[in-house]
Protein backbone atom coordinates (compact mmCIF):
# COMPACT_ATOMS: atom_id res chain seq x y z
CA UNK A 1 0.00 0.00 0.00
CA UNK A 2 1.54 3.76 -0.99
CA UNK A 3 1.30 6.12 1.57
CA UNK A 4 -1.52 7.71 -0.17
CA UNK A 5 -3.89 4.98 0.26
CA UNK A 6 -2.46 4.51 3.47
CA UNK A 7 -3.33 7.96 4.41
CA UNK A 8 -6.92 7.64 2.93
CA UNK A 9 -7.24 4.03 4.75
CA UNK A 10 -6.01 5.72 8.14
CA UNK A 11 -8.36 8.54 8.03
CA UNK A 12 -11.10 7.02 6.92
CA UNK A 13 -12.17 8.48 3.47
CA UNK A 14 -12.42 4.97 1.91
CA UNK A 15 -14.76 3.65 4.67
CA UNK A 16 -16.95 6.74 3.85
CA UNK A 17 -16.72 6.59 0.13
CA UNK A 18 -17.35 2.50 0.39
CA UNK A 19 -20.48 3.49 2.34
CA UNK A 20 -21.76 5.86 0.94
CA UNK A 21 -21.92 3.82 -2.33
CA UNK A 22 -23.82 0.87 -0.51
CA UNK A 23 -20.84 -1.39 0.20
CA UNK A 24 -22.29 -3.60 3.33
CA UNK A 25 -18.26 -4.95 4.00
CA UNK A 26 -17.79 -1.19 4.84
CA UNK A 27 -20.88 -1.22 6.68
CA UNK A 28 -19.56 -3.98 8.82
CA UNK A 29 -16.15 -2.57 9.24
CA UNK A 30 -17.91 1.03 10.56
CA UNK A 31 -19.73 -0.82 13.25
CA UNK A 32 -17.25 -2.70 14.76
CA UNK A 33 -15.19 0.38 14.83
CA UNK A 34 -18.30 1.79 16.52
CA UNK A 35 -18.72 -0.80 19.06
CA UNK A 36 -14.66 -0.19 19.78
CA UNK A 37 -15.04 3.12 20.53
CA UNK A 38 -12.30 3.63 17.67
CA UNK A 39 -12.29 7.68 17.31
CA UNK A 40 -12.13 7.29 13.78
CA UNK A 41 -15.43 5.90 13.36
CA UNK A 42 -16.63 9.41 14.30
CA UNK A 43 -14.59 10.88 11.64
CA UNK A 44 -15.95 8.78 9.08
CA UNK A 45 -19.82 9.53 10.46
CA UNK A 46 -19.18 13.00 10.19
CA UNK A 47 -18.35 12.94 6.30
CA UNK A 48 -21.49 10.64 5.69
CA UNK A 49 -24.09 12.63 7.85
CA UNK A 50 -25.68 14.42 5.02
CA UNK A 51 -25.49 11.14 3.08
CA UNK A 52 -28.09 9.27 4.95
CA UNK A 53 -31.34 7.95 3.18
CA UNK A 54 -34.54 8.40 5.16
CA UNK A 55 -35.25 5.39 6.74
CA UNK A 56 -37.55 3.80 9.10
CA UNK A 57 -36.95 3.05 11.91
CA UNK A 58 -38.64 -0.30 13.46
CA UNK A 59 -38.54 -1.67 16.90
CA UNK A 60 -39.46 -5.26 17.64
CA UNK A 61 -39.31 -5.84 20.64
CA UNK A 62 -40.66 -8.79 23.46
CA UNK A 63 -39.31 -11.75 25.59
CA UNK A 64 -36.75 -14.13 24.82
CA UNK A 65 -38.45 -16.90 22.49
CA UNK A 66 -41.52 -15.02 21.79
CA UNK A 67 -40.46 -15.10 17.87
CA UNK A 68 -38.81 -12.00 17.58
CA UNK A 69 -35.90 -13.06 15.01
CA UNK A 70 -38.13 -15.41 12.86
CA UNK A 71 -40.75 -12.47 12.89
CA UNK A 72 -38.39 -9.95 11.53
CA UNK A 73 -36.94 -12.69 8.96
CA UNK A 74 -40.09 -12.81 7.50
CA UNK A 75 -40.56 -9.05 7.38
CA UNK A 76 -37.46 -8.89 6.01
CA UNK A 77 -37.90 -11.51 3.24
CA UNK A 78 -41.72 -10.09 2.20
CA UNK A 79 -40.44 -6.75 1.85
CA UNK A 80 -37.48 -7.58 -0.25
CA UNK A 81 -40.07 -8.26 -2.51
CA UNK A 82 -41.04 -5.11 -2.85
CA UNK A 83 -37.51 -4.17 -3.44
CA UNK A 84 -36.48 -2.68 -0.22
CA UNK A 85 -33.33 -2.70 1.34
CA UNK A 86 -33.40 -3.89 5.03
CA UNK A 87 -31.20 -3.24 7.50
CA UNK A 88 -31.49 -5.65 10.53
CA UNK A 89 -29.76 -4.88 14.35
CA UNK A 90 -30.07 -7.74 16.74
CA UNK A 91 -29.43 -6.78 20.11
CA UNK A 92 -29.49 -9.78 22.29
CA UNK A 93 -28.51 -9.42 25.75
CA UNK A 94 -28.69 -12.96 26.76
CA UNK A 95 -25.79 -14.14 25.32
CA UNK A 96 -22.57 -12.69 25.46
CA UNK A 97 -20.16 -14.89 24.88
CA UNK A 98 -21.27 -15.50 21.26
CA UNK A 99 -21.66 -11.67 21.48
CA UNK A 100 -25.50 -12.05 20.74
CA UNK A 101 -26.18 -14.48 18.51
CA UNK A 102 -27.19 -17.82 19.24
CA UNK A 103 -26.55 -20.89 16.86
CA UNK A 104 -29.51 -20.63 15.08
CA UNK A 105 -29.38 -16.51 14.74
CA UNK A 106 -25.79 -17.28 12.90
CA UNK A 107 -27.13 -19.47 10.69
CA UNK A 108 -30.05 -17.79 9.78
CA UNK A 109 -27.52 -14.65 9.55
CA UNK A 110 -25.33 -16.11 7.39
CA UNK A 111 -27.98 -17.13 5.05
CA UNK A 112 -29.86 -13.49 5.36
CA UNK A 113 -26.35 -11.74 4.53
CA UNK A 114 -26.49 -13.39 1.43
CA UNK A 115 -28.87 -11.41 0.01
CA UNK A 116 -27.53 -8.38 -1.40
CA UNK A 117 -30.60 -5.84 -0.33
CA UNK A 118 -30.00 -7.51 3.30
CA UNK A 119 -27.57 -6.40 5.88
CA UNK A 120 -28.02 -7.99 9.36
CA UNK A 121 -26.12 -7.35 12.58
CA UNK A 122 -25.83 -9.29 15.58
CA UNK A 123 -24.53 -6.86 18.60
CA UNK A 124 -23.89 -7.79 22.27
CA UNK A 125 -23.89 -6.26 25.60
CA UNK A 126 -20.25 -6.29 25.99
CA UNK A 127 -18.60 -2.99 26.75
CA UNK A 128 -19.28 -0.72 28.97
CA UNK A 129 -21.98 0.38 30.58
CA UNK A 130 -24.67 2.18 27.94
CA UNK A 131 -22.33 1.28 25.21
CA UNK A 132 -24.97 -0.80 23.62
CA UNK A 133 -27.38 2.07 23.11
CA UNK A 134 -24.57 4.26 22.02
CA UNK A 135 -23.49 1.26 19.26
CA UNK A 136 -27.10 0.82 18.28
CA UNK A 137 -27.23 4.71 17.22
CA UNK A 138 -24.68 4.32 15.68
CA UNK A 139 -25.04 0.91 13.38
CA UNK A 140 -28.46 2.99 12.86
CA UNK A 141 -26.87 6.05 11.29
CA UNK A 142 -24.22 3.49 9.62
CA UNK A 143 -27.46 1.98 7.73
CA UNK A 144 -29.03 5.03 7.35
CA UNK A 145 -26.16 6.07 4.72
CA UNK A 146 -26.14 2.68 3.28
CA UNK A 147 -29.38 3.56 2.20
CA UNK A 148 -31.80 1.34 3.94
CA UNK A 149 -35.37 1.79 3.88
CA UNK A 150 -36.06 -0.11 7.01
CA UNK A 151 -34.12 -0.69 9.87
CA UNK A 152 -35.39 -3.20 12.33
CA UNK A 153 -33.95 -3.18 15.47
CA UNK A 154 -34.50 -6.63 17.44
CA UNK A 155 -34.45 -6.44 21.22
CA UNK A 156 -35.62 -7.87 24.43
CA UNK A 157 -38.21 -5.97 26.49
CA UNK A 158 -39.32 -2.49 26.53
CA UNK A 159 -38.40 0.42 29.12
CA UNK A 160 -36.03 -2.45 31.04
CA UNK A 161 -33.37 -3.39 28.77
CA UNK A 162 -30.55 -0.97 27.54
CA UNK A 163 -31.61 -0.68 24.60
CA UNK A 164 -35.16 0.98 24.67
CA UNK A 165 -36.39 1.03 21.06
CA UNK A 166 -39.09 3.13 22.45
CA UNK A 167 -36.66 6.03 22.38
CA UNK A 168 -35.12 5.50 18.87
CA UNK A 169 -37.78 3.96 16.92
CA UNK A 170 -40.44 5.39 14.68
CA UNK A 171 -43.11 2.00 15.27
CA UNK A 172 -42.48 -0.28 18.16
CA UNK A 173 -43.99 -3.91 17.22
CA UNK A 174 -44.32 -5.89 20.63
CA UNK A 175 -44.37 -9.77 20.05
CA UNK A 176 -46.12 -11.46 22.71
CA UNK A 177 -47.11 -15.31 22.57
CA UNK A 178 -50.61 -17.37 23.65
CA UNK A 179 -50.80 -17.43 27.27
CA UNK A 180 -48.83 -14.20 28.47
CA UNK A 181 -51.68 -12.47 29.62
CA UNK A 182 -50.77 -11.85 32.70
CA UNK A 183 -47.53 -10.77 32.24
CA UNK A 184 -48.52 -8.09 29.87
CA UNK A 185 -50.95 -6.97 32.60
CA UNK A 186 -48.22 -6.26 35.21
CA UNK A 187 -46.32 -4.08 32.48
CA UNK A 188 -49.30 -2.88 30.35
CA UNK A 189 -49.04 0.55 30.89
CA UNK A 190 -45.70 1.30 29.49
CA UNK A 191 -46.54 -1.09 26.89
CA UNK A 192 -49.80 0.44 25.45
CA UNK A 193 -48.10 3.59 25.56
CA UNK A 194 -45.16 2.94 23.10
CA UNK A 195 -46.63 -0.54 21.01
CA UNK A 196 -47.66 0.57 17.87
CA UNK A 197 -48.53 -2.94 17.02
CA UNK A 198 -48.78 -5.78 19.57
CA UNK A 199 -47.87 -9.08 17.73
CA UNK A 200 -49.75 -12.29 19.30
CA UNK A 201 -47.10 -14.58 17.71
CA UNK A 202 -47.21 -19.04 18.04
CA UNK A 203 -50.57 -18.23 17.02
CA UNK A 204 -50.48 -22.30 16.18
CA UNK A 205 -51.05 -22.60 20.16
CA UNK A 206 -53.98 -22.79 22.20
CA UNK A 207 -54.63 -19.91 23.68
CA UNK A 208 -54.50 -17.14 20.81
CA UNK A 209 -58.14 -16.01 20.83
CA UNK A 210 -57.73 -15.48 24.35
CA UNK A 211 -54.69 -13.94 23.94
CA UNK A 212 -56.39 -11.51 21.76
CA UNK A 213 -59.40 -10.84 23.51
CA UNK A 214 -57.32 -9.74 26.26
CA UNK A 215 -55.51 -7.48 24.25
CA UNK A 216 -58.21 -5.82 23.15
CA UNK A 217 -59.94 -5.84 26.59
CA UNK A 218 -56.68 -3.43 28.09
CA UNK A 219 -56.45 -1.39 25.32
CA UNK A 220 -60.33 -0.76 25.95
CA UNK A 221 -59.72 -0.14 29.80
CA UNK A 222 -56.21 2.16 28.99
CA UNK A 223 -57.93 4.03 26.06
CA UNK A 224 -57.09 7.48 27.86
CA UNK A 225 -53.85 6.78 27.89
CA UNK A 226 -53.07 6.13 24.10
CA UNK A 227 -53.77 7.69 20.80
CA UNK A 228 -57.01 8.46 19.46
CA UNK A 229 -55.57 8.33 15.62
CA UNK A 230 -53.74 5.45 15.82
CA UNK A 231 -55.60 2.82 17.49
CA UNK A 232 -52.99 0.09 18.46
CA UNK A 233 -53.44 -2.72 15.87
CA UNK A 234 -53.04 -6.38 17.03
CA UNK A 235 -52.13 -8.70 14.81
CA UNK A 236 -51.74 -12.73 14.90
CA UNK A 237 -48.86 -14.98 13.52
CA UNK A 238 -47.16 -18.26 13.28
CA UNK A 239 -43.87 -16.39 12.24
CA UNK A 240 -42.12 -20.42 11.45
CA UNK A 241 -44.65 -20.68 8.54
CA UNK A 242 -45.27 -16.59 7.33
CA UNK A 243 -49.17 -16.90 8.33
CA UNK A 244 -50.00 -13.63 9.23
CA UNK A 245 -46.99 -11.52 8.04
CA UNK A 246 -48.70 -9.49 5.43
CA UNK A 247 -51.04 -8.55 7.75
CA UNK A 248 -47.94 -7.55 9.95
CA UNK A 249 -46.74 -5.55 7.46
CA UNK A 250 -50.14 -3.39 6.67
CA UNK A 251 -50.69 -2.91 10.34
CA UNK A 252 -46.72 -1.17 10.48
CA UNK A 253 -47.66 1.07 7.26
CA UNK A 254 -50.78 1.87 8.64
CA UNK A 255 -49.07 3.45 11.82
CA UNK A 256 -46.09 4.76 10.35
CA UNK A 257 -48.14 6.77 7.08
CA UNK A 258 -50.18 8.17 9.96
CA UNK A 259 -47.43 9.32 12.50
CA UNK A 260 -45.81 10.41 8.67
CA UNK A 261 -49.31 12.65 8.25
CA UNK A 262 -49.17 13.96 11.92
CA UNK A 263 -46.10 14.89 11.57
CA UNK A 264 -45.28 12.67 14.40
CA UNK A 265 -42.34 10.82 12.48
CA UNK A 266 -40.56 13.84 11.68
CA UNK A 267 -41.21 14.74 15.84
CA UNK A 268 -39.80 11.41 16.52
CA UNK A 269 -36.51 11.88 13.62
CA UNK A 270 -35.78 14.95 15.75
CA UNK A 271 -35.75 13.74 19.42
CA UNK A 272 -33.70 10.97 17.46
CA UNK A 273 -31.08 13.69 16.25
CA UNK A 274 -31.07 16.20 19.34
CA UNK A 275 -30.52 12.97 21.59
CA UNK A 276 -27.53 12.16 19.17
CA UNK A 277 -26.54 15.77 19.66
CA UNK A 278 -26.90 16.14 23.45
CA UNK A 279 -24.67 12.87 23.82
CA UNK A 280 -21.89 14.32 21.90
CA UNK A 281 -21.91 17.64 23.82
CA UNK A 282 -22.19 15.54 27.62
CA UNK A 283 -19.46 13.22 25.67
CA UNK A 284 -16.98 16.15 24.98
CA UNK A 285 -17.77 18.23 28.00
CA UNK A 286 -17.26 15.16 30.23
CA UNK A 287 -13.33 14.36 28.42
CA UNK A 288 -12.90 18.12 28.97
CA UNK A 289 -13.24 17.85 32.53
CA UNK A 290 -11.54 14.70 32.80
CA UNK A 291 -8.15 15.96 31.41
CA UNK A 292 -8.70 19.15 33.53
CA UNK A 293 -8.77 16.76 36.69
CA UNK A 294 -5.61 15.14 35.40
CA UNK A 295 -3.80 17.75 35.05
CA UNK A 296 -4.83 20.10 38.39
CA UNK A 297 -6.11 16.79 41.18
CA UNK A 298 -9.18 19.26 41.29
CA UNK A 299 -11.42 16.28 42.26
CA UNK A 300 -8.95 15.12 44.97
CA UNK A 301 -8.09 18.35 46.27
CA UNK A 302 -11.57 19.22 47.57
CA UNK A 303 -12.10 15.71 48.39
CA UNK A 304 -10.77 15.45 51.91
CA UNK A 305 -12.82 17.93 53.38
CA UNK A 306 -16.02 16.87 51.58
CA UNK A 307 -15.26 13.03 53.36
CA UNK A 308 -14.53 14.71 56.98
CA UNK A 309 -17.48 16.64 56.53
CA UNK A 310 -16.06 20.42 56.32
CA UNK A 311 -17.34 20.91 53.26
CA UNK A 312 -20.45 19.26 51.25
CA UNK A 313 -20.12 17.68 47.91
CA UNK A 314 -23.24 20.16 46.28
CA UNK A 315 -21.22 23.40 47.10
CA UNK A 316 -18.15 21.65 46.03
CA UNK A 317 -19.52 20.62 42.47
CA UNK A 318 -20.43 24.25 42.13
CA UNK A 319 -16.78 25.23 43.20
CA UNK A 320 -15.61 23.00 40.81
CA UNK A 321 -17.54 23.86 37.95
CA UNK A 322 -16.47 27.69 38.13
CA UNK A 323 -12.68 26.51 38.32
CA UNK A 324 -13.23 24.34 35.08
CA UNK A 325 -14.94 26.89 33.30
CA UNK A 326 -12.09 29.75 34.14
CA UNK A 327 -9.45 26.84 33.23
CA UNK A 328 -11.18 26.63 29.93
CA UNK A 329 -11.32 29.55 28.98
CA UNK A 330 -7.59 31.09 30.45
CA UNK A 331 -5.32 28.16 29.55
CA UNK A 332 -7.36 26.24 26.47
CA UNK A 333 -8.00 29.91 25.09
CA UNK A 334 -11.79 28.64 24.03
N1 LIG B 1 -44.72 -23.06 16.92
C1 LIG B 1 -44.16 -21.89 16.61
N2 LIG B 1 -42.87 -21.70 16.85
C2 LIG B 1 -42.32 -20.51 16.56
C3 LIG B 1 -43.09 -19.47 15.95
N3 LIG B 1 -42.29 -18.40 15.78
C4 LIG B 1 -41.06 -18.76 16.22
N4 LIG B 1 -41.07 -20.03 16.67
C5 LIG B 1 -39.96 -20.79 17.26
O1 LIG B 1 -39.70 -20.25 18.55
C6 LIG B 1 -38.30 -20.31 18.85
C7 LIG B 1 -37.79 -18.94 19.25
O2 LIG B 1 -37.87 -18.08 18.12
P1 LIG B 1 -36.92 -16.82 17.95
O3 LIG B 1 -37.34 -16.16 16.69
O4 LIG B 1 -35.49 -17.20 18.08
O5 LIG B 1 -37.36 -15.96 19.20
P2 LIG B 1 -36.69 -14.62 19.82
O6 LIG B 1 -35.88 -15.05 21.00
O7 LIG B 1 -37.85 -13.80 20.25
O8 LIG B 1 -35.88 -13.99 18.75
C8 LIG B 1 -37.64 -20.86 17.61
O9 LIG B 1 -37.42 -22.23 17.78
C9 LIG B 1 -38.66 -20.62 16.51
O10 LIG B 1 -38.55 -21.53 15.47
C10 LIG B 1 -44.47 -19.71 15.72
O11 LIG B 1 -45.22 -18.86 15.24
N5 LIG B 1 -44.96 -20.93 16.06
MG1 LIG C 1 -33.87 -13.37 18.67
Amino acid sequence: MDRATETKKNNGMDLATELKKGNKRAAARLISMIENQDRKAEEILKDCWSHRTKSRIIGITGPPGSGKSTLVDQLAKHLLKEKKKIGIIAVDPTSPITGGAFLGDRVRMAELNGEPDIFIRSMGTRGALGGISKSVSGAVRVLEVLGMDDIFIETVGIGQSEVDVAGIADIVVLVTVPGMGDDIQTEKAGILEVADVIVVNKADHDGVRQAVQHLKALIVQNAEKMSVEAPIGIVSTVASSGFGIPELITAMEAHYLQKADSGAADQIRRDRIKQELLAQIQLRFWKEFEEYDRRNSAVDQRLGAIVSADANPYSEAVELLKEFMEWRRTENNY
